[in-house]
């Protein structure tokens, strides 16, 4: 079964999933086994691996050495086409719906075919929606783009909508790295509800209360970085022991 058949099933078994979100540029591989033992002990299903930049090129060696620690799929999450490597298992083929630049709509997409059809990499379509998250991010400096502001959410519904019209397989809602405030929950309930793809949401996600809130809302998979990097000691508070499930089904929601 491919990864995204593998989401969708987690789903159906009302299971609900988590990126640990590997930056290139920020982690020392000399750390990745023991940090991968955090992982391991944690709920954490999947590792995405990207950042806005990597101008050291580091990112085929990092996912190098996370395949070699552990069978978690690694997906990329590339900030850009140069960070995209055979080695991984699959990518997030982004579209940055909620900007207005054609470079990260469609360009970056266009020039990674090349590379992108000769590999065995698992393409995941995704609508990739920048929202507020009341600091200016790195996507949104790279990507030269605006956020969609958190109380504008009837825009943020009808492209995270037009994005799956126009085939996206996931929609991810993404407050950026590092962000003061996460996107919120009647956000991501209110996306939840109109879209029937899986819903994956990122950014500014630090404490166990803020992932269950995301869940509990709606969001299948969420995304988390920042708060791993600077403290490890946060994957002792989501041990696999404690998987949450879904609190309620889409139709129960309605
Ligand atoms: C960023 O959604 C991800 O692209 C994760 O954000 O680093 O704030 O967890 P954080």
């Amino acid at each position: 079964m491919n990864i995204y058949q593998n989401i969708q099933s987690s789903i159906e078994r009302r299971e609900k999933l988590l990126a640990v979100l590997i930056d290139p540029e920020k982690i020392d591989l000399n750390t990745i086994a023991s940090f991968f033992k955090k992982v391991h002990q944690s709920i954490a299903t999947h590792i995405f691996v990207g950042g806005s930049t990597d101008i050291d090129f580091l990112t085929e060696k990092t996912v190098v050495a996370i395949k070699k620690t552990t069978h978690l799929p690694v997906l990329l999450f590339p900030g850009d086409v140069q960070q995209i490597t055979s080695k991984a298992d699959g990518i997030l083929f982004l579209s940055l719906l909620s900007g207005r630049n054609p470079t990260y709509l469609i360009e970056q997409q266009i020039q990674s075919v090349p590379f992108l059809k000769n590999t065995d990499l698992e393409i995941i379509s995704t609508g990739y929606l920048l929202i507020d998250g009341g600091v200016k991010t790195a996507v949104q400096n790279v990507s030269n783009t605006k956020p969609i502001l958190q109380k504008n959410s009837e825009l943020i519904v009808n492209t995270a909508l037009a994005g799956a019209f126009l085939g996206s397989k996931l929609i991810y809602l993404e407050a950026g790295s590092g962000a003061k405030t996460p996107v919120k929950k009647e956000i991501i309930s209110v996306v939840k509800k109109e879209i029937n793809i899986p819903l994956i949401v990122g950014g500014g996600i630090r404490s166990k209360k803020q992932l269950d809130d995301a869940y509990n809302s709606g969001a299948d998979l969420v995304v988390i970085g920042t708060a791993f990097e600077q403290n490890e000691d946060f994957f002792n508070e989501l041990k696999k022991d404690k998987r949450p499930f879904h609190s309620k089904t889409k139709d129960e929601r309605l």
